[in-house]
């Protein structure tokens, strides 16, 4: 029997050592089955489930940025807060160990944001994203085509707005980190107007119908003329009022923004123009960028066909013929100083431009008779002149496009797309749409008995409120 033992120690103790002598032939564990890097969701329970070979005497273990979480061949992830995460997994025996670094990113869960149609939407960032750079956005699907995602604001958050109620699905990402942004759009409580809701400023450089369109009563003040000016330009009734001579200006808005339609034209603004009878007014156009319904955002100039250079209108040469200046001055000032001498029948209204030209209008332009000052200043851009004189009398011809009162009011050209803004560098805008609209007349010229160049501007419209579709104009 105590040789039985000893021979069986001595067999165990040759085992163990021959074990020790055959250290080689014990291989170490090789891991694989696993990615480098896996997305999941907050919340959501993700299993590891790794293949290894060679488990003989292997153990396991599991880090989570550093933190031991696991000692078990399989892992399961779950984590509630959205980020990156380091995975370390390493499985090791006598022959050695072997060791896989993985990288997961919890993305969050989809993130609903509510608001209201034809209100400006701000999309905040998911806070897992908030942080990191490279943020993309897509428009996965939507329920009307009226809508506009707009990266104009995109360093707070983008902006986002549709005419029509109901889920828009978005999607944000940076890098492998994405989530889904479901906007919720609903109906406002009050149907907002198609239509021009407010004027807010007005003020008319000398001209023809300048006291007359809206009429100036004895007495009457600026803020009475700007009222006069809503009297005629708002609702669905609206009418023209005069912006007189070059510089004129009103500045008016909508209850509601009006949504940029990527491929559409946006709103129509509506004047008295006729062909042989256009008397282009410039648009500037703005959105309520600090939400407190006044027109004192930035500005953006809708470029139209002249904006740079008429040489692309097919009248240039004849207006050339004519003796037109056909240039277009993009800073152009204009001063008017108010007559001092009703009597006088000569040297009636002085006005200077920033051309170093002078000279006097007539009696018939008339000084706006509220303004107390004895001088007003205007600067914007003088396009070319496009009057042509035809027999006793001029035509006025029409600019292509992006001018209010140069074609008729069901003409789609009196329609306007905010896609056409620039800003002040000329550079092309992503706007979201617009609450604000200034027009002012963009041409500095007298023609014969037709008298100034003037704007008239009337009732404004919504086209997307309307439901009337008008596909981008191009010339
Ligand atoms: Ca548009
Ligand atoms: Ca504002
Ligand atoms: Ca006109």
């Amino acid at each position: 029997m105590k040789q039985k033992i000893i021979l069986a120690l001595l067999i165990v103790f040759a085992g163990f050592t021959s074990c020790k002598d055959d250290a080689e032939v014990v291989l170490a564990p090789v891991i694989s089955g696993l990615e480098d890097a896996y997305t999941v969701i907050e919340g959501v329970k993700f299993e590891l489930n790794p293949t290894i070979e060679n488990v003989i005497g292997a153990t396991y273990l599991w880090q989570l940025n550093g933190v031991e979480v696991a000692q078990t061949q399989n892992y399961v992830f779950e984590e509630s807060n959205p980020g990156e995460y380091n995975l370390i997994f390493k499985v090791g025996n006598e022959g050695g160990v072997d060791k896989k670094e993985i990288t997961i990113v919890v993305g969050a869960k989809d993130m609903t944001i509510e608001g209201l149609a034809h209100t400006l939407i701000s999309l905040e960032l998911p806070d897992y994203i908030k942080d990191n750079g490279d943020i993309e956005w897509n428009v996965l699907e939507t329920p009307s085509e009226l809508y506009r995602f707009s990266q104009m604001n995109a360093e707070e958050a983008p902006l986002f707005i549709a005419a029509e109620e109901g889920s828009y699905l978005l999607e944000v990402s940076s890098g492998e980190m994405k989530g889904v942004v479901t906007v919720v759009v609903t109906k406002p409580t009050e149907a907002p107007s198609a239509y021009i809701a407010n004027v807010f400023d007005y003020l008319p450089a000398p001209g023809q119908f300048v006291n007359k369109i809206p009429t100036y009563e004895d007495g009457n003040t600026h803020e009475d003329m700007v009222a006069k000016a809503a009297k005629n330009m708002v609702g669905e009734k609206g009418t023209y009022i005069t912006l007189g001579g070059w510089g004129g200006y009103v500045v008016f808005g909508f209850d509601h923004t009006i949504v940029n339609v990527a491929g559409k034209q946006d709103f129509r603004i509506e004047g008295n123009g006729f062909t042989n009878s256009s008397e282009p007014g410039i648009l500037m156009v703005s959105y309520d960028a600090n939400g407190n319904g006044k027109p004192d955002d930035e500005w953006y100039e809708i470029y139209g066909s002249g904006s740079i250079t008429a040489e692309n209108e097919e009248w240039y040469q004849a207006a050339l013929k004519n003796g037109n200046d056909l240039k277009t001055y993009r800073n152009f000032e204009m001063t008017y100083y108010k007559p001092t001498d009703e009597s006088a029948t000569t040297n009636y209204l002085r006005w200077t431009n920033n051309k170093g030209e002078e000279g006097y209008k007539a009696k018939r332009y008339a000084y706006p008779a509220w303004i107390k000052d004895d001088k007003i200043s205007f600067e914007g851009i003088s396009l070319a002149q496009n009057g042509v004189k035809s027999g006793a009398f001029a035509q006025l011809k029409s600019f292509k496009y992006g001018y209010v009162d140069n074609h008729a009011n069901n003409d789609d050209r009196s329609t306007f797309d905010i896609d056409w803004a620039v800003d002040k560098d000329g550079n092309k805008v992503d706007l979201p749409g617009i609450n604000f609209v200034k027009v002012y007349t963009g041409v500095d010229q007298e023609n014969g008995m037709l008298g100034e160049n003037s704007t008239e501007v009337g009732k404004g419209s919504d086209l997307h409120l309307l439901g009337t579709s008008i596909v981008t104009i191009k010339e």
